[in-house]
């Protein structure tokens, strides 16, 4: 099918369906696009395509086996938010899988940075991903020979404002976090159907979140963000081994405790702590730094977002308009 779009930038690398096969990309009929930018460009391998061009091989083991890794990255007011952590990570979780990124980190930042000013944003949100590429039906990804980087820009506003003068609702799931000799948390896999099945539980319990344990009943956090809480004072979160992310949203709330004085520590957590916990709340980059109020139905401290969870919100909006590699130099 030919487009008309003029921001088509290259043609696709799809083959077109043969007229014996004519079949209409569901994409094009989405009412609104999915990025929330009214003409994006997505930059796959090097290139960059409308929204209704941007497609990948069916072949894919990203697609077949969730075989892939992943990054969800802000920026703030021209401005990317802790990029060359996000790179880092991505390199780590591709080196655990045993993944050859196809450039240096070098030229990622500037895909990533490319990408924003393709799409003339200075706040929003990037999904990028690197997939093992196209191979045969079989899992070896020894068949996949080149694998695939896509850079989504988009906008975003997770929670409503409200949410974040309130407080969100969370529910503890029976879908355990997956343990480490199975699927190593740590890395951001594109195979998310553990925390999928999570948050199916979260929605058909009417909560905003869903609270997952691990395999020794402790808590290791929820689906896309870590967990904290307050008890007289003090921050407490699930260590790494525990099941945790190596969030980055979490490493700026130790820097920021330490800023305001307050001591922070690493701990395994019940859902008893979590119940008679005075504040807590959940960061991470899409959800940045939300308040709990309810958990498993108990209210917890007064119900409301507490003291120490609106003074480090407070400090972490400051650190992301203020700090970040430049877009538009
Ligand atoms: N835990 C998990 C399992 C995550 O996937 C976080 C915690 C928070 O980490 P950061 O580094 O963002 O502070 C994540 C974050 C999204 C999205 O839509 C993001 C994540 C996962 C799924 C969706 O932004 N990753």
């Amino acid at each position: 099918m030919k487009t008309t779009d003029t921001t088509v930038l290259d043609e696709p690398k799809i083959h077109e369906p043969t007229d014996q096969a004519v079949i209409e990309p569901a994409i094009e009929s989405r009412p609104r696009p999915a990025t929330g930018i009214k003409e994006a460009k997505i930059y796959i391998d090097g290139k960059f395509y409308s929204e209704a061009n941007a497609k990948v091989s069916v072949l894919d083991h990203g697609l077949l086996y969730g075989d892939g890794i992943f990054e969800g990255i802000r920026f703030y007011n021209g401005r990317v938010f802790r990029l060359e952590e996000h790179l880092h990570r991505l390199w780590d979780s591709a080196r655990s899988i045993c993944l050859e990124i196809p450039m240096p980190m070098r030229d990622m930042t500037e895909a990533v940075l490319e990408t924003i000013r393709q799409n003339h944003l200075r706040d929003g949100y990037i999904r990028l991903l690197v997939t093992r590429g196209i191979g045969n039906l079989g899992l070896n990804p020894a068949q996949c020979k080149h694998p695939s980087v896509i850079i989504i820009a988009a906008t975003i506003a997770l929670y409503h404002e409200n949410i974040y003068r309130k407080g969100l609702t969370i529910v503890t799931c029976a879908t355990r976090r997956s343990n480490p000799a199975a699927l190593n948390p740590a890395v951001k896999s594109l195979n998310y159907l553990n925390n999928v099945m999570a948050r199916i539980e979260a929605n058909l319990a009417g909560a905003d979140e869903a609270l997952m344990l691990n395999d020794a009943g402790n808590v290791a956090e929820c689906t896309a963000d870590n967990v904290f809480i307050i008890k007289r004072g003090q921050i407490f979160t699930p260590p790494i081994t525990a099941g945790a992310l190596r969030g980055i949203t979490r490493s700026i709330v130790f820097e920021i405790a330490g800023e305001l004085g307050i001591k922070i520590m690493e701990a395994d957590i019940t859902r008893h702590d979590v119940f008679i916990a005075d504040e807590c709340f959940l960061t991470g980059t899409a959800a940045e730094i939300v308040p709990v109020v309810k958990a498993d139905g108990r209210l917890i401290g007064n119900s409301k977002p507490g003291p120490i969870t609106a003074r480090t919100i407070a400090r972490f909006h400051a650190m992301t308009h203020e700090t970040g590699t430049p877009i538009f130099v």
